[in-house]
Protein backbone atom coordinates (compact mmCIF):
# COMPACT_ATOMS: atom_id res chain seq x y z
CA UNK A 1 0.00 0.00 0.00
CA UNK A 2 1.61 3.39 -0.68
CA UNK A 3 2.24 5.08 2.58
CA UNK A 4 2.40 8.40 1.18
CA UNK A 5 0.17 10.71 -1.36
CA UNK A 6 1.80 14.02 -3.04
CA UNK A 7 0.73 16.97 -4.95
CA UNK A 8 1.39 20.49 -5.90
CA UNK A 9 -0.27 23.39 -5.03
CA UNK A 10 1.00 26.91 -6.15
CA UNK A 11 4.27 25.46 -6.92
CA UNK A 12 4.54 24.13 -3.12
CA UNK A 13 4.21 20.34 -2.10
CA UNK A 14 1.62 18.82 0.25
CA UNK A 15 2.55 15.79 1.79
CA UNK A 16 0.50 13.64 3.55
CA UNK A 17 1.65 10.16 4.79
CA UNK A 18 -0.82 7.55 5.51
CA UNK A 19 -0.21 6.69 9.30
CA UNK A 20 -2.76 4.09 9.88
CA UNK A 21 -6.04 3.20 8.93
CA UNK A 22 -7.96 2.07 12.01
CA UNK A 23 -10.13 -1.19 11.95
CA UNK A 24 -13.49 0.51 11.74
CA UNK A 25 -14.44 1.73 15.74
CA UNK A 26 -17.68 1.95 16.97
CA UNK A 27 -17.64 5.57 18.08
CA UNK A 28 -18.37 6.38 22.08
CA UNK A 29 -21.31 6.88 24.04
CA UNK A 30 -19.44 9.71 25.79
CA UNK A 31 -17.66 12.48 23.63
CA UNK A 32 -13.61 12.45 24.12
CA UNK A 33 -11.57 15.31 23.87
CA UNK A 34 -9.40 15.15 21.04
CA UNK A 35 -6.27 17.50 20.00
CA UNK A 36 -4.57 16.25 16.03
CA UNK A 37 -1.45 17.70 16.53
CA UNK A 38 0.60 16.83 13.80
CA UNK A 39 -2.37 14.53 12.02
CA UNK A 40 -5.03 15.03 9.74
CA UNK A 41 -7.74 12.18 9.94
CA UNK A 42 -10.07 11.29 7.36
CA UNK A 43 -13.25 9.47 9.03
CA UNK A 44 -16.10 8.02 6.68
CA UNK A 45 -18.97 7.22 8.63
CA UNK A 46 -19.63 3.49 7.26
CA UNK A 47 -22.52 2.59 9.19
CA UNK A 48 -25.09 3.93 11.75
CA UNK A 49 -25.68 7.46 12.77
CA UNK A 50 -24.59 10.36 15.04
CA UNK A 51 -23.06 13.63 15.70
CA UNK A 52 -19.57 14.60 14.80
CA UNK A 53 -18.37 17.42 17.03
CA UNK A 54 -15.31 19.65 15.98
CA UNK A 55 -14.73 23.22 16.63
CA UNK A 56 -17.80 23.38 18.90
CA UNK A 57 -20.13 22.38 16.25
CA UNK A 58 -22.16 19.61 16.10
CA UNK A 59 -23.13 17.81 12.53
CA UNK A 60 -25.16 14.83 11.93
CA UNK A 61 -23.53 12.24 10.72
CA UNK A 62 -24.67 9.64 9.21
CA UNK A 63 -22.84 6.29 6.76
CA UNK A 64 -21.31 7.48 3.55
CA UNK A 65 -20.71 10.88 5.22
CA UNK A 66 -17.13 11.87 5.25
CA UNK A 67 -15.39 14.18 7.75
CA UNK A 68 -11.86 15.75 8.19
CA UNK A 69 -10.35 16.98 10.50
CA UNK A 70 -6.83 18.36 10.40
CA UNK A 71 -3.91 19.35 12.50
CA UNK A 72 -4.15 21.21 15.56
CA UNK A 73 -8.02 21.32 15.55
CA UNK A 74 -9.36 20.67 19.12
CA UNK A 75 -12.65 18.20 18.15
CA UNK A 76 -14.46 16.36 20.21
CA UNK A 77 -15.32 13.21 18.72
CA UNK A 78 -18.16 11.10 17.14
CA UNK A 79 -20.94 10.18 19.44
CA UNK A 80 -23.26 7.47 18.20
CA UNK A 81 -27.32 7.94 18.18
CA UNK A 82 -28.99 6.32 20.98
CA UNK A 83 -29.06 2.48 19.25
CA UNK A 84 -25.15 3.37 19.44
CA UNK A 85 -24.58 1.82 15.84
CA UNK A 86 -22.65 4.40 14.75
CA UNK A 87 -19.35 2.84 13.40
CA UNK A 88 -16.18 5.25 11.74
CA UNK A 89 -12.96 4.40 10.22
CA UNK A 90 -10.43 6.39 10.54
CA UNK A 91 -7.51 7.05 7.86
CA UNK A 92 -4.63 9.17 10.09
CA UNK A 93 -2.29 11.52 8.33
CA UNK A 94 0.71 13.16 9.22
CA UNK A 95 0.64 16.67 7.33
CA UNK A 96 4.28 16.91 5.67
CA UNK A 97 5.95 20.20 5.68
CA UNK A 98 4.10 22.10 3.94
CA UNK A 99 2.13 23.42 6.91
CA UNK A 100 5.35 23.41 9.06
CA UNK A 101 5.16 26.27 11.55
CA UNK A 102 1.41 27.48 10.52
CA UNK A 103 -1.53 27.46 12.28
CA UNK A 104 -4.77 26.56 11.44
CA UNK A 105 -7.03 29.96 10.88
CA UNK A 106 -10.08 29.85 9.26
CA UNK A 107 -9.16 32.64 7.52
CA UNK A 108 -5.63 31.63 6.28
CA UNK A 109 -5.87 30.72 2.47
CA UNK A 110 -2.97 28.15 2.75
CA UNK A 111 -3.37 26.17 6.05
CA UNK A 112 -6.92 24.68 5.65
CA UNK A 113 -9.38 23.59 8.16
CA UNK A 114 -13.10 22.25 8.48
CA UNK A 115 -15.58 19.67 8.41
CA UNK A 116 -17.10 17.88 5.55
CA UNK A 117 -20.67 16.79 5.36
CA UNK A 118 -20.88 14.67 1.72
CA UNK A 119 -19.97 16.64 -1.06
CA UNK A 120 -20.82 19.64 1.10
CA UNK A 121 -18.13 21.80 1.52
CA UNK A 122 -18.08 23.64 5.09
CA UNK A 123 -14.85 24.34 4.95
CA UNK A 124 -11.41 23.45 3.31
CA UNK A 125 -8.62 20.52 3.66
CA UNK A 126 -5.19 20.73 2.53
CA UNK A 127 -5.39 18.73 0.01
CA UNK A 128 -5.52 19.48 -3.99
CA UNK A 129 -7.05 18.61 -6.77
CA UNK A 130 -4.17 16.96 -8.10
CA UNK A 131 -4.13 14.10 -5.59
CA UNK A 132 -7.37 12.64 -7.14
CA UNK A 133 -5.48 9.98 -9.26
CA UNK A 134 -2.90 9.03 -5.86
CA UNK A 135 -6.49 8.91 -3.73
CA UNK A 136 -7.76 6.97 -5.48
CA UNK A 137 -5.35 4.36 -5.92
CA UNK A 138 -4.78 4.55 -2.29
CA UNK A 139 -8.03 3.69 -1.44
CA UNK A 140 -8.13 1.18 -4.23
CA UNK A 141 -4.77 -0.39 -1.93
CA UNK A 142 -7.07 -0.15 1.40
CA UNK A 143 -9.50 -1.68 0.02
CA UNK A 144 -7.98 -4.71 -1.49
CA UNK A 145 -6.44 -5.36 1.60
CA UNK A 146 -9.25 -5.23 3.39
CA UNK A 147 -11.15 -7.23 1.48
CA UNK A 148 -13.30 -8.55 4.43
CA UNK A 149 -14.60 -5.11 5.42
CA UNK A 150 -15.64 -5.02 1.92
CA UNK A 151 -19.43 -4.67 1.95
CA UNK A 152 -18.39 -1.43 4.63
CA UNK A 153 -16.00 0.02 2.42
CA UNK A 154 -18.63 0.65 -0.64
CA UNK A 155 -17.93 1.95 -4.08
CA UNK A 156 -19.94 5.52 -3.23
CA UNK A 157 -17.83 6.29 -0.01
CA UNK A 158 -15.17 6.31 -2.23
CA UNK A 159 -16.76 7.64 -5.26
CA UNK A 160 -18.03 11.02 -2.69
CA UNK A 161 -14.16 10.75 -1.22
CA UNK A 162 -12.49 11.30 -4.62
CA UNK A 163 -15.28 13.78 -5.48
CA UNK A 164 -14.70 15.62 -2.06
CA UNK A 165 -10.87 15.72 -2.99
CA UNK A 166 -11.14 17.22 -6.01
CA UNK A 167 -13.98 19.71 -4.73
CA UNK A 168 -11.98 20.93 -2.60
CA UNK A 169 -8.87 21.39 -4.36
CA UNK A 170 -10.79 23.33 -6.94
CA UNK A 171 -11.76 25.26 -3.97
CA UNK A 172 -8.19 26.26 -2.61
CA UNK A 173 -6.92 26.91 -5.50
CA UNK A 174 -9.43 29.49 -6.22
CA UNK A 175 -8.97 31.00 -2.67
CA UNK A 176 -5.39 31.46 -3.50
CA UNK A 177 -5.52 33.22 -6.50
CA UNK A 178 -5.90 37.00 -6.28
CA UNK A 179 -7.80 39.15 -8.63
CA UNK A 180 -9.86 37.54 -11.27
CA UNK A 181 -10.72 34.37 -9.46
CA UNK A 182 -13.55 34.16 -6.89
CA UNK A 183 -12.82 36.10 -3.61
CA UNK A 184 -13.16 34.35 -0.44
CA UNK A 185 -16.52 36.29 0.46
CA UNK A 186 -18.08 34.62 -2.92
CA UNK A 187 -16.54 31.34 -1.37
CA UNK A 188 -18.40 31.87 1.68
CA UNK A 189 -21.58 32.35 -0.68
CA UNK A 190 -20.81 29.15 -2.27
CA UNK A 191 -20.42 27.43 0.84
CA UNK A 192 -23.36 28.81 2.20
CA UNK A 193 -25.55 27.70 -0.76
CA UNK A 194 -23.81 24.22 -0.37
CA UNK A 195 -25.28 24.22 3.23
CA UNK A 196 -28.91 25.15 1.87
CA UNK A 197 -28.75 22.70 -0.25
CA UNK A 198 -28.44 20.35 2.20
CA UNK A 199 -31.14 21.73 4.75
CA UNK A 200 -33.82 22.45 1.78
CA UNK A 201 -33.23 19.32 -0.81
CA UNK A 202 -37.11 18.53 0.31
CA UNK A 203 -38.56 22.02 -0.62
CA UNK A 204 -39.24 21.47 -4.40
CA UNK A 205 -39.56 25.61 -4.82
CA UNK A 206 -35.41 25.44 -4.52
CA UNK A 207 -33.65 26.22 -7.35
CA UNK A 208 -31.07 28.62 -8.47
CA UNK A 209 -33.30 31.30 -9.22
CA UNK A 210 -34.91 31.14 -5.30
CA UNK A 211 -31.31 30.76 -4.50
CA UNK A 212 -29.78 33.96 -5.86
CA UNK A 213 -32.43 36.04 -4.51
CA UNK A 214 -31.42 34.33 -1.37
CA UNK A 215 -27.87 35.53 -1.70
CA UNK A 216 -28.77 38.82 -3.28
CA UNK A 217 -26.80 37.80 -6.46
CA UNK A 218 -28.29 37.02 -9.73
CA UNK A 219 -28.69 33.62 -10.62
CA UNK A 220 -25.71 33.28 -13.60
CA UNK A 221 -23.78 34.73 -11.20
CA UNK A 222 -24.18 32.59 -8.71
CA UNK A 223 -24.44 29.50 -11.04
CA UNK A 224 -20.40 30.89 -12.24
CA UNK A 225 -19.31 30.69 -8.97
CA UNK A 226 -20.58 27.34 -7.84
CA UNK A 227 -18.85 25.80 -10.89
CA UNK A 228 -15.54 26.88 -10.36
CA UNK A 229 -15.50 26.83 -6.71
CA UNK A 230 -17.24 23.26 -6.72
CA UNK A 231 -16.24 21.91 -9.94
CA UNK A 232 -20.01 20.58 -10.24
CA UNK A 233 -22.93 22.95 -11.43
CA UNK A 234 -25.73 23.77 -9.21
CA UNK A 235 -28.43 21.83 -10.64
CA UNK A 236 -26.25 18.34 -10.70
CA UNK A 237 -25.39 19.14 -6.72
CA UNK A 238 -29.24 19.37 -6.43
CA UNK A 239 -30.58 16.70 -7.98
CA UNK A 240 -27.14 14.40 -6.14
CA UNK A 241 -28.45 15.43 -2.95
CA UNK A 242 -32.12 14.69 -3.39
CA UNK A 243 -31.26 11.05 -5.16
CA UNK A 244 -28.89 10.29 -2.10
CA UNK A 245 -32.07 11.38 0.24
CA UNK A 246 -34.15 8.93 -1.99
CA UNK A 247 -32.23 6.39 -1.56
CA UNK A 248 -32.02 6.83 2.02
CA UNK A 249 -35.49 6.59 2.53
CA UNK A 250 -35.08 3.75 0.08
CA UNK A 251 -32.67 1.56 2.52
CA UNK A 252 -34.48 3.07 5.59
CA UNK A 253 -38.22 2.94 5.03
CA UNK A 254 -40.66 1.31 3.43
CA UNK A 255 -41.84 4.07 1.75
CA UNK A 256 -42.80 3.74 -1.66
CA UNK A 257 -41.25 5.73 -4.39
CA UNK A 258 -44.79 7.71 -4.55
CA UNK A 259 -44.20 8.75 -0.87
CA UNK A 260 -40.43 9.42 -1.75
CA UNK A 261 -40.19 11.76 -4.26
CA UNK A 262 -42.10 14.79 -2.70
CA UNK A 263 -40.52 14.16 0.53
CA UNK A 264 -37.14 14.57 -1.99
CA UNK A 265 -37.99 18.17 -3.43
CA UNK A 266 -38.95 16.02 -6.43
CA UNK A 267 -42.48 16.82 -8.50
CA UNK A 268 -42.61 14.11 -11.11
CA UNK A 269 -42.51 10.45 -10.82
CA UNK A 270 -41.58 9.39 -14.18
CA UNK A 271 -38.11 12.02 -14.12
CA UNK A 272 -37.58 10.27 -10.85
CA UNK A 273 -37.06 6.85 -12.67
CA UNK A 274 -35.80 8.41 -15.64
CA UNK A 275 -32.63 10.07 -13.70
CA UNK A 276 -32.42 7.18 -10.71
CA UNK A 277 -31.89 4.54 -14.10
CA UNK A 278 -29.13 7.03 -15.33
CA UNK A 279 -27.24 7.55 -12.26
CA UNK A 280 -27.43 4.52 -10.21
CA UNK A 281 -27.69 1.99 -13.09
CA UNK A 282 -30.46 0.05 -11.65
CA UNK A 283 -34.57 0.89 -10.59
CA UNK A 284 -35.47 2.06 -6.89
CA UNK A 285 -36.93 -1.84 -6.29
CA UNK A 286 -33.33 -3.39 -7.24
CA UNK A 287 -30.92 -0.32 -4.89
CA UNK A 288 -33.64 -1.22 -2.17
CA UNK A 289 -33.16 -4.88 -2.66
CA UNK A 290 -29.27 -4.34 -2.70
CA UNK A 291 -28.92 -1.98 0.32
CA UNK A 292 -30.54 -4.08 2.54
CA UNK A 293 -28.80 -6.77 1.64
CA UNK A 294 -25.22 -4.69 2.43
CA UNK A 295 -27.02 -3.55 5.50
CA UNK A 296 -27.61 -7.32 6.59
CA UNK A 297 -23.71 -7.87 6.00
CA UNK A 298 -22.43 -4.55 7.38
CA UNK A 299 -25.04 -6.32 10.73
CA UNK A 300 -23.17 -9.14 10.71
CA UNK A 301 -19.52 -8.25 10.05
CA UNK A 302 -20.46 -5.62 12.88
CA UNK A 303 -21.53 -8.60 15.20
CA UNK A 304 -18.22 -10.41 14.08
CA UNK A 305 -16.13 -7.86 15.24
CA UNK A 306 -17.65 -7.66 18.67
CA UNK A 307 -17.61 -11.12 18.89
CA UNK A 308 -13.72 -10.80 18.34
CA UNK A 309 -13.70 -8.12 20.59
CA UNK A 310 -14.92 -10.02 23.48
CA UNK A 311 -12.96 -12.85 22.63
CA UNK A 312 -9.22 -10.91 22.90
CA UNK A 313 -10.64 -9.35 26.00
CA UNK A 314 -12.14 -12.92 27.19
CA UNK A 315 -8.30 -14.63 26.03
CA UNK A 316 -6.59 -11.70 28.21
CA UNK A 317 -8.35 -12.75 31.51
CA UNK A 318 -7.53 -16.08 30.97
CA UNK A 319 -4.36 -15.99 30.35
CA UNK A 320 -3.42 -13.33 33.20
CA UNK A 321 -5.34 -15.93 35.66
CA UNK A 322 -2.65 -18.55 34.11
CA UNK A 323 -0.49 -16.15 34.84
CA UNK A 324 1.30 -15.59 31.56
CA UNK A 325 2.49 -12.51 31.88
CA UNK A 326 4.36 -12.30 28.13
CA UNK A 327 1.01 -13.56 26.19
CA UNK A 328 -1.20 -11.09 28.25
CA UNK A 329 1.05 -8.01 27.70
CA UNK A 330 1.36 -8.87 23.95
CA UNK A 331 -2.99 -9.64 23.83
CA UNK A 332 -3.48 -6.10 25.25
CA UNK A 333 -0.97 -4.28 22.42
CA UNK A 334 -3.15 -6.29 20.31
CA UNK A 335 -6.59 -5.13 21.41
CA UNK A 336 -5.37 -2.06 21.59
CA UNK A 337 -4.27 -2.06 17.97
CA UNK A 338 -8.00 -3.78 17.42
CA UNK A 339 -9.56 -0.23 18.06
CA UNK A 340 -10.77 -1.14 21.85
CA UNK A 341 -10.66 1.47 24.84
CA UNK A 342 -8.44 1.72 27.36
CA UNK A 343 -10.86 1.31 29.99
CA UNK A 344 -12.57 -1.90 28.55
CA UNK A 345 -9.60 -3.57 28.09
CA UNK A 346 -8.70 -2.76 31.84
CA UNK A 347 -12.24 -3.33 32.91
CA UNK A 348 -13.35 -6.58 31.02
CA UNK A 349 -9.97 -7.98 30.56
CA UNK A 350 -7.67 -7.41 33.16
CA UNK A 351 -9.68 -6.65 36.26
CA UNK A 352 -12.15 -9.24 35.18
CA UNK A 353 -9.42 -11.93 35.19
CA UNK A 354 -8.15 -10.67 38.61
CA UNK A 355 -11.23 -10.87 40.20
CA UNK A 356 -11.46 -14.29 39.03
CA UNK A 357 -8.14 -15.14 40.26
CA UNK A 358 -9.80 -13.71 43.84
CA UNK A 359 -12.89 -15.47 43.94
CA UNK A 360 -10.22 -18.71 43.91
CA UNK A 361 -7.80 -17.52 46.24
CA UNK A 362 -10.87 -17.01 48.41
CA UNK A 363 -12.19 -20.75 48.16
CA UNK A 364 -8.87 -22.33 48.42
CA UNK A 365 -8.83 -23.18 44.65
CA UNK A 366 -5.50 -21.27 44.14
CA UNK A 367 -3.00 -19.99 46.14
CA UNK A 368 -0.27 -17.21 47.22
CA UNK A 369 2.42 -18.36 44.24
CA UNK A 370 -0.72 -18.42 41.36
CA UNK A 371 -2.33 -14.99 42.71
CA UNK A 372 1.57 -13.21 42.57
CA UNK A 373 2.18 -14.82 39.21
CA UNK A 374 -1.25 -13.24 38.12
CA UNK A 375 -0.66 -10.44 39.67
CA UNK A 376 2.56 -9.89 37.65
CA UNK A 377 0.49 -10.38 34.51
CA UNK A 378 -1.80 -7.82 35.42
CA UNK A 379 1.04 -5.19 36.31
CA UNK A 380 2.58 -5.94 32.65
CA UNK A 381 -0.83 -5.58 30.96
CA UNK A 382 -1.21 -2.01 33.41
CA UNK A 383 2.09 -1.12 31.23
CA UNK A 384 0.56 -1.08 28.13
CA UNK A 385 -2.18 0.78 28.76
CA UNK A 386 -0.61 3.56 30.88
CA UNK A 387 0.31 6.13 28.27
CA UNK A 388 -3.07 5.58 26.75
CA UNK A 389 -5.01 6.10 30.13
CA UNK A 390 -3.28 8.58 30.95
CA UNK A 391 -3.83 10.75 27.60
CA UNK A 392 -7.64 10.97 28.78
CA UNK A 393 -9.23 14.00 30.60
CA UNK A 394 -7.92 17.38 31.48
CA UNK A 395 -3.91 17.90 32.94
CA UNK A 396 -3.32 19.76 36.25
CA UNK A 397 -0.83 20.38 38.49
CA UNK A 398 -0.14 19.35 42.34
CA UNK A 399 1.88 16.92 44.19
CA UNK A 400 0.13 13.74 46.56
CA UNK A 401 1.62 11.35 47.94
CA UNK A 402 0.74 7.33 48.18
CA UNK A 403 0.90 4.12 49.80
CA UNK A 404 -0.43 0.64 51.07
CA UNK A 405 -0.68 1.26 54.52
CA UNK A 406 1.41 -0.51 57.05
CA UNK A 407 1.33 -4.42 57.69
CA UNK A 408 -0.20 -4.17 53.46
CA UNK A 409 1.80 -5.82 50.28
CA UNK A 410 -1.42 -5.32 48.14
CA UNK A 411 -0.21 -2.79 45.58
CA UNK A 412 -1.93 -3.55 42.29
CA UNK A 413 -4.84 -1.38 43.05
CA UNK A 414 -2.41 1.78 44.66
CA UNK A 415 -0.47 1.22 41.09
CA UNK A 416 -3.64 1.95 39.24
CA UNK A 417 -4.91 4.63 40.83
CA UNK A 418 -1.18 5.93 41.01
CA UNK A 419 -0.94 5.97 36.60
CA UNK A 420 -4.40 7.18 36.50
CA UNK A 421 -3.47 10.47 38.74
CA UNK A 422 -0.41 10.39 36.41
CA UNK A 423 -2.17 10.91 33.97
CA UNK A 424 -4.25 13.50 34.68
CA UNK A 425 -0.59 15.70 35.28
CA UNK A 426 0.00 15.41 39.11
CA UNK A 427 2.78 14.69 40.36
CA UNK A 428 3.05 11.38 42.39
CA UNK A 429 5.23 10.27 45.18
CA UNK A 430 5.27 6.29 45.58
CA UNK A 431 5.69 4.96 48.80
CA UNK A 432 5.46 1.76 48.20
CA UNK A 433 3.60 -0.70 50.35
CA UNK A 434 3.75 -1.40 53.55
CA UNK A 435 3.73 2.55 54.31
CA UNK A 436 3.70 3.83 58.61
CA UNK A 437 1.33 6.87 59.46
CA UNK A 438 4.88 8.53 60.33
CA UNK A 439 6.08 8.01 56.74
CA UNK A 440 3.04 8.93 55.20
CA UNK A 441 2.84 12.27 57.05
CA UNK A 442 6.30 13.17 57.20
CA UNK A 443 6.56 12.92 52.87
CA UNK A 444 3.78 15.19 52.92
CA UNK A 445 5.55 17.76 55.07
CA UNK A 446 8.94 17.37 53.18
CA UNK A 447 7.57 17.17 49.85
CA UNK A 448 4.49 19.31 50.26
CA UNK A 449 2.19 17.21 49.42
CA UNK A 450 -1.39 18.36 49.06
CA UNK A 451 -3.17 14.66 49.41
CA UNK A 452 -1.89 12.20 51.32
CA UNK A 453 -3.98 8.32 49.76
CA UNK A 454 -3.94 5.14 51.53
CA UNK A 455 -5.01 2.32 50.09
CA UNK A 456 -5.55 -0.92 52.13
CA UNK A 457 -7.29 -4.26 51.10
CA UNK A 458 -6.82 -6.10 54.32
CA UNK A 459 -9.94 -6.19 57.00
CA UNK A 460 -6.82 -5.97 59.59
CA UNK A 461 -4.76 -3.23 57.97
CA UNK A 462 -7.36 -0.76 57.07
CA UNK A 463 -7.63 0.21 60.55
CA UNK A 464 -4.25 2.06 60.31
CA UNK A 465 -6.25 4.92 57.80
CA UNK A 466 -7.35 6.14 61.16
CA UNK A 467 -3.45 6.27 62.91
CA UNK A 468 -2.37 8.30 59.02
CA UNK A 469 -5.41 10.89 60.02
CA UNK A 470 -4.05 11.22 63.72
CA UNK A 471 -0.35 11.77 63.00
CA UNK A 472 -1.67 14.23 60.81
CA UNK A 473 -3.30 15.90 63.39
CA UNK A 474 -0.50 15.47 65.76
CA UNK A 475 1.66 17.02 63.03
CA UNK A 476 -0.43 19.98 62.63
CA UNK A 477 -0.86 19.63 59.39
CA UNK A 478 -4.52 18.39 58.99
CA UNK A 479 -5.99 22.00 57.47
CA UNK A 480 -3.23 21.86 54.87
CA UNK A 481 -3.53 18.36 53.90
CA UNK A 482 -6.82 16.30 52.31
CA UNK A 483 -6.43 12.52 52.98
CA UNK A 484 -7.68 10.28 50.66
CA UNK A 485 -8.62 6.24 51.40
CA UNK A 486 -9.66 3.12 49.35
CA UNK A 487 -9.48 -0.20 48.30
CA UNK A 488 -11.58 -3.20 48.54
CA UNK A 489 -12.90 -3.45 52.26
CA UNK A 490 -13.14 0.44 52.63
CA UNK A 491 -16.72 2.30 52.23
CA UNK A 492 -17.85 5.68 52.64
CA UNK A 493 -19.24 4.89 56.63
CA UNK A 494 -15.54 3.71 57.46
CA UNK A 495 -13.87 7.02 55.72
CA UNK A 496 -16.84 9.24 57.97
CA UNK A 497 -15.83 6.92 60.81
CA UNK A 498 -11.29 7.70 60.65
CA UNK A 499 -12.10 11.62 59.88
CA UNK A 500 -10.69 11.12 56.47
CA UNK A 501 -11.81 13.27 53.75
CA UNK A 502 -12.72 11.26 50.53
CA UNK A 503 -13.18 7.57 50.10
CA UNK A 504 -13.54 6.55 46.33
CA UNK A 505 -14.25 3.34 45.17
CA UNK A 506 -12.21 3.06 42.29
CA UNK A 507 -8.80 4.45 40.11
CA UNK A 508 -10.52 6.83 38.05
CA UNK A 509 -12.52 8.47 40.32
CA UNK A 510 -9.99 8.50 43.15
CA UNK A 511 -7.71 10.43 40.27
CA UNK A 512 -10.53 12.94 39.99
CA UNK A 513 -11.03 13.67 43.27
CA UNK A 514 -7.41 14.17 43.70
CA UNK A 515 -7.46 16.55 40.95
CA UNK A 516 -10.19 18.66 43.06
CA UNK A 517 -8.51 18.79 45.74
CA UNK A 518 -5.07 19.90 44.26
CA UNK A 519 -7.18 22.51 42.42
CA UNK A 520 -8.83 24.11 45.83
CO1 LIG B 1 -4.38 -11.02 48.97
N1 LIG B 1 -6.13 -10.92 49.84
N2 LIG B 1 -3.59 -11.68 50.61
N3 LIG B 1 -2.79 -11.20 47.89
N4 LIG B 1 -5.42 -10.71 47.46
C1 LIG B 1 -7.22 -10.37 49.11
C2 LIG B 1 -7.35 -8.83 49.28
C3 LIG B 1 -8.47 -11.16 49.65
C4 LIG B 1 -9.80 -10.36 49.52
C5 LIG B 1 -8.52 -12.51 48.98
C6 LIG B 1 -9.68 -13.31 49.44
O1 LIG B 1 -9.61 -13.91 50.45
N5 LIG B 1 -10.72 -13.29 48.65
C7 LIG B 1 -8.01 -11.38 51.11
C8 LIG B 1 -8.39 -10.29 52.08
C9 LIG B 1 -9.50 -10.69 53.02
C10 LIG B 1 -9.82 -9.60 53.94
O2 LIG B 1 -8.99 -9.03 54.57
N6 LIG B 1 -11.10 -9.31 54.00
C11 LIG B 1 -6.53 -11.50 50.94
C12 LIG B 1 -5.66 -12.12 51.85
C13 LIG B 1 -6.32 -12.77 53.05
C14 LIG B 1 -4.27 -12.16 51.70
C15 LIG B 1 -3.27 -12.76 52.61
C16 LIG B 1 -3.49 -12.55 54.11
C17 LIG B 1 -3.22 -14.27 52.25
C18 LIG B 1 -2.26 -15.11 53.04
O3 LIG B 1 -1.10 -14.87 53.06
N7 LIG B 1 -2.87 -16.06 53.66
C19 LIG B 1 -1.95 -12.13 52.16
C20 LIG B 1 -1.65 -10.82 52.91
C21 LIG B 1 -0.30 -10.25 52.56
C22 LIG B 1 -0.14 -8.86 53.10
O4 LIG B 1 -0.56 -7.95 52.51
N8 LIG B 1 0.44 -8.73 54.29
C23 LIG B 1 -2.27 -11.84 50.74
C24 LIG B 1 -1.32 -11.80 49.73
C25 LIG B 1 -1.60 -11.53 48.41
C26 LIG B 1 -0.56 -11.63 47.31
C27 LIG B 1 0.83 -11.10 47.73
C28 LIG B 1 -0.45 -13.02 46.90
C29 LIG B 1 -1.25 -10.80 46.15
C30 LIG B 1 -0.84 -9.32 46.13
C31 LIG B 1 0.15 -9.03 45.04
C32 LIG B 1 0.30 -7.56 44.84
O5 LIG B 1 -0.56 -6.75 45.12
N9 LIG B 1 1.45 -7.19 44.31
C33 LIG B 1 -2.70 -10.87 46.59
C34 LIG B 1 -3.77 -10.60 45.74
C35 LIG B 1 -3.42 -10.28 44.29
C36 LIG B 1 -5.11 -10.55 46.17
C37 LIG B 1 -6.38 -10.44 45.33
C38 LIG B 1 -6.57 -11.75 44.66
C39 LIG B 1 -6.41 -9.37 44.29
C40 LIG B 1 -6.17 -7.95 44.82
C41 LIG B 1 -6.02 -7.05 43.67
O6 LIG B 1 -4.91 -6.71 43.29
N10 LIG B 1 -7.15 -6.68 43.02
C42 LIG B 1 -7.47 -10.13 46.44
C43 LIG B 1 -8.82 -10.69 46.11
C44 LIG B 1 -9.68 -9.68 45.39
O7 LIG B 1 -9.59 -8.48 45.62
N11 LIG B 1 -10.53 -10.12 44.54
C45 LIG B 1 -6.78 -10.50 47.67
C46 LIG B 1 -7.14 -5.88 41.82
C47 LIG B 1 -7.00 -4.40 42.21
C48 LIG B 1 -6.96 -3.51 40.98
O8 LIG B 1 -8.12 -4.06 42.99
O9 LIG B 1 -6.71 -3.39 44.97
O10 LIG B 1 -9.23 -3.46 45.12
P1 LIG B 1 -8.02 -3.22 44.34
O11 LIG B 1 -8.01 -1.72 43.82
C49 LIG B 1 -9.14 -1.13 43.23
C50 LIG B 1 -10.03 -0.38 44.21
O12 LIG B 1 -10.10 -0.99 45.46
C51 LIG B 1 -9.49 1.00 44.22
O13 LIG B 1 -8.96 1.18 42.91
C52 LIG B 1 -8.56 -0.07 42.34
C53 LIG B 1 -9.02 -0.20 40.90
O14 LIG B 1 -9.99 0.63 40.49
N12 LIG B 1 -8.46 1.42 45.16
C54 LIG B 1 -8.42 2.69 45.60
C55 LIG B 1 -7.40 0.77 45.66
N13 LIG B 1 -6.68 1.59 46.40
C56 LIG B 1 -7.27 2.79 46.40
C57 LIG B 1 -6.93 4.01 46.99
C58 LIG B 1 -7.76 5.10 46.77
C59 LIG B 1 -8.90 4.98 46.01
C60 LIG B 1 -9.25 3.78 45.41
O15 LIG B 1 -7.53 6.30 47.30
C61 LIG B 1 -6.32 6.58 47.92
Amino acid sequence: MPSEITGTDNGSDVRLDLLSCDQVYRAERAFQNLMMHEQTEICLAVSGAGVCCVLNQELPCKAGDIFIIPANTPHRFFLADRDGSLSVRRLRFRIGEWFEGEIARPESPRYCYGVFNDNAILACAPLNVRMQEKVGALFDDIESERTEQKAEWTEAVRFDLAQLLINVGRYLNCSIKNGSSVSPAESQIVLAALRTVKERYGDADLTLVSLAELFSVSPSHISKLFKSVTGRLFSDTLRSVRLDEACRLLRDSALTVEEIVPLCGLRDIPSFYKNFNRYLKMTPAEYRQTARQSATEAETLKNRTEEKRMSILNEISENLQKGKAKVVKELVQQAVDEGARPSEILDQGLLAGMNVIGEKFKNNEVFVPEVLVAARAMNMGAQVLKPLLAEDGAQAAGRVCIGTVQGDLHDIGKNLVKMMMEGKGLEVVDLGTDVSPETFVQTAIEQNCRVICCSALLTTTMGVMGEVVKKAEEAGIRDKVKIMIGGAPITEDFCRQIGADCYTPDAVSAAEAAVAFCKD
